[in-house]
């Protein structure tokens, strides 16, 4: 831009720099003094668009200079800090480059509310006939965790088909900035950037917005300790995890808080990973249990257990009548 301003006063000055001749000497006096005026005049004009220029150039570069972290992250990071976590761990992690705000995902929050999950298609032919090869490949692990948890396999099984396609769609966010993003809400500058990108889909006021958004970053901020304090406990890149835009992870789709109390080496070798087939089923049959599934539950025990893993009516109508179609 720079460039740009210096070149115009470059071609500019040497379009005048004939007419600067004709005023040095072959005008009469009077002619010339007027000339000279115009002239000065004219150059004063062109100095003033440069230094505007030069300001506007310095403004922009100032604000492209401003980071997500800068703008949106800093409050985060000193909740953070305040609540124990180590400082300089903290610094490193915001100062990474792929710390983003995700706008979108938390947008998603205020204008996803109105459509029901449909969870029947997970009952035809070809998604029961992957399940029951799922249940064939991985048997080993389902059977012991079926004896040890008391939790059917054909039911875990229902519940990875449900979440994530039996492991294969385990969600493209980093969970990392999506909860940092939900947690930020807290923040006025990143309440108002989601509110900017908001459509008429929102249907939201401005101060309904405002509340629903703090408490959604009072709820992301718990879930975001908890991803830390399990990325630190597990040594795993929180930056690697990918997730819901929600932030829910893994296989079994948990999130960060269901960790610590439901999650479950179910592989045997010493760590919870989400993303591995046989410490998400342990992790799915431990949660069940946890919250009362017992091998001889009836149907209504068994909808009011599920219902903890997810609190939609029609998802627990079809987690049973999946696994009565794996039986
Ligand atoms: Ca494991």
């Amino acid at each position: 831009m720079i460039l740009s301003c210096v070149t115009q006063y470059y071609l500019i000055a040497r379009i005048l720099y004939p007419y600067k001749l004709a005023v040095m000497g072959l005008v009469a006096d009077k002619k010339r003094i007027m000339l000279e005026k115009l002239h000065h005049c004219t150059r004063s004009v062109l100095c003033l668009v440069l230094i505007g220029s030069i300001v506007v150039l310095s403004t922009s570069m100032v604000h492209a200079a401003q980071s997500d972290r800068d703008l949106y992250f800093i409050s985060l990071e000193k909740r953070l800090v305040t609540d124990g976590f180590n400082a300089a761990k903290i610094d490193a992690l915001f100062q990474r480059p792929d710390i983003t705000f995700q706008t979108r995902n938390v947008s998603l929050f205020f204008i996803l509310r109105k459509g029901k999950m449909d969870h029947s298609h997970y009952t035809d032919t070809k998604s029961i006939q992957k399940a029951k090869n799922y249940m064939h490949k991985h048997q080993t692990d389902l059977d012991r965790i079926e004896t040890t948890a008391g939790v059917q396999k054909t039911v875990v099984t229902a519940i990875i088909l449900v979440e994530t396609r039996l492991g294969t769609t385990v969600g493209k966010s980093s969970v990392f900035n999506s909860l940092s993003s939900i947690a930020a809400l807290d923040n006025p500058t990143a309440r108002d950037k989601v509110w900017k990108s908001l459509d008429d889909n929102a249907d939201l006021t401005r101060q309904t917005f405002d509340k629903k958004a703090k408490q959604k970053s009072s709820w992301a901020y718990r879930e975001l300790k908890a991803f830390l304090k399990y990325t630190a406990k597990e040594n795993i890149d929180p930056l690697t995890i990918k997730g819901s835009f929600a932030g829910a992870m893994g296989i079994p789709q948990f999130m960060p808080t269901n960790i610590e109390p439901y999650g479950k080496d179910g592989s045997g070798d010493g760590t919870i990973d989400l993303f591995n087939h046989a410490d998400a089923q342990a992790s799915v049959a431990n949660f069940l249990k946890k919250h009362g599934w017992k091998p001889g539950s009836d149907r209504k025990k068994q909808k009011k257990v599920i219902h903890h893993y997810n609190h939609s009516d029609d998802y627990v109508d079809s987690i049973l009548k999946i696994s009565d179609l794996l039986k």
